[in-house]
């Protein structure tokens, strides 16, 4: 892949998908630029890159979240393109735009793309439209006319659901659960949503009382092919933040799953997508509802990658060079089952980040582990930014095989110094529960509640 656009990749990231994506460049022969605040001279992948550059100083908005700063960067060290990961800039349109404006590559969707799924009710009227099955409501903004929206409500039938145009991954909504509400959490909504996004647009939902997460992988070229990777299951969370995630989501219909894989593939072809991609859904009594697109690479990749054996980072490089994708649809099978733990530096019983120096860490190993981490005995961990410090990924031929290579790994891994998460983990892939597959959403909260009691 010795192509001009590939010359050299800057990545506009830290961490562990910092680390994954330099490893992706490396192997494809690509020349990478690795750039960093003042709290992170540390971070591993600075010492594997072929360039660095200093972009600012700790606090993200000064650093990994000034464009001017990661443009410069690009500008003094030559890159051809830049990959966001994930958070940070990654889902930002005006990022994206002002990258391709400065004659860099964009490595993900166009910034029209970016801006159309960012707005949550354009992003559900394009899926629609495009065949993918949706949750019932308001179907576009919800209306300023009191009366209408009472009206849409009844029809929708309670409870119902608000939520913010300008939001996503569960930041702005209010479930309403009776008519004599709705007018009030409407106009409260629209208020939070104006202060915390710029935007007070609203839209209304029926709500969905026990649903799993369910989301599906995607790779498109914008060119007119696209194929999906499967499903992943992430309902495992607490207070919106995915803790372990697997693929492919259990026990889900198997006609139900055929079609909406076949949904997204198709509505990718119509929307022209470009880059790797993730539907995510509410899977309910057997069927897919749309919430939202994200249009960047995940934090559970691996899993997907582990089922399908397809380097969705790789892919995502590939696109942006202007390639065709390089694997048919028919070239994908599922292999096994795999699951995804997150590591977090936090206290295991309070969830508060416990940044610090890592003592000791030793990674878990054997047939069937992968671990994404850019831990080393005597890192620092900074306060600065997200609390995962890695992922610990298992795969077997099956889910049993997968979560039994889990438990061991998990027994194996030793991060001194600094508390994690480990132990939930621990305990999460011993509860008879889970074991079963196929929680819902409310399943872990429900569970830590009870662990209090
Ligand atoms: C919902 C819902 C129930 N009904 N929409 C939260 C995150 C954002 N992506 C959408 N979210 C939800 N939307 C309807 N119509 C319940 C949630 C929800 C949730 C969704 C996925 C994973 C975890 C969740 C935890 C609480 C609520």
């Amino acid at each position: 892949m010795a192509h001009e656009i590939l010359h050299k990749v800057l990545i506009a990231n830290r961490g562990e998908i910092a680390l994954r994506v330099l490893r992706a460049c490396k192997e494809l022969g690509i020349r990478t630029v690795a750039v960093y605040s003042t709290a992170d001279s540390e971070l591993m992948h600075l010492s594997l890159a072929d360039e660095t550059v200093c972009i600012g100083p700790a606090p993200s908005a000064q650093s990994y979240l000034s464009v001017p700063a990661i443009i410069a960067a690009a500008e003094v060290t030559g890159a051809t393109a830049i990959h966001p990961g994930y958070g940070f800039l990654a889902e930002n349109a005006d990022f994206a735009e002002q990258v391709e404006r400065s004659g860099f590559a964009f490595i993900g969707p166009t910034a029209e793309t970016i801006r159309l799924m960012g707005d949550k009710v354009s992003a559900k009227a394009a899926m629609k439209r495009a065949g993918v099955p949706t949750v019932p409501g308001s179907d576009g903004p919800l209306p300023e006319d009191e009366q209408a929206a009472l009206a849409i409500a009844r029809e929708v039938g309670y409870p119902v659901i608000i939520k913010a145009a300008g939001g996503g991954g569960g930041r702005g909504m209010r479930v309403v659960q009776r008519e004599e509400d709705l007018i009030k959490s409407a106009r409260l909504t629209r208020t939070e949503a104006g202060a915390a996004f710029g935007n007070p647009m609203v839209y209304l939902e029926k709500f969905l009382g026990n649903p799993r997460h369910v989301e599906v992988q995607v790779l498109s070229d914008g060119q007119g092919n696209a194929i999906h990777l499967y499903d992943r299951d992430c309902s495992l969370q607490r207070r919106h933040q995915k803790v372990l995630e697997e693929a492919p989501a259990p026990g889900i219909d198997e006609q139900a799953r055929a079609e909406v894989l076949q949904r997204c593939v198709r509505a990718c072809i119509e929307i022209g997508y470009r880059g790797a991609g993730t539907f995510e859904f509410l899977y309910e009594d057997g069927r897919f509802y749309f919430i939202e697109m994200n249009t960047r690479v995940q934090v559970e990749h691996p899993v997907t990658e582990m089922i399908t054996g397809v380097d969705i980072v790789a892919e995502m490089l590939s696109i942006a060079a202007g390639n065709p994708l390089s694997i048919r649809q028919d070239q994908v099978k599922v292999q096994g089952h795999a699951f995804e733990c997150r590591i977090n530096a936090e206290d295991p019983d309070t969830f508060m980040p416990c940044p610090g120096q890592v003592k000791q860490f030793h990674a878990p190993g054997g047939n069937g582990i992968r671990v994404d981490s850019h831990l080393y005995s005597g890192y620092r961990v900074p306060a600065n930014y997200d609390s995962l410090i890695g992922k610990v990924i298992s795969h077997g031929p099956n889910r049993d095989a997968a979560m039994a290579r889990m438990r061991n790994a998990l027994e194996e891994i030793v991060v001194d110094g600094i508390k994690t998460n480990v132990p939930l983990h621990r305990r999460l892939t011993r509860d008879l529960g889970f074991a079963e597959g196929g929680v819902n959403i409310h399943y872990l909260e429900h569970l830590l509640a009870e662990g209090q009691a």
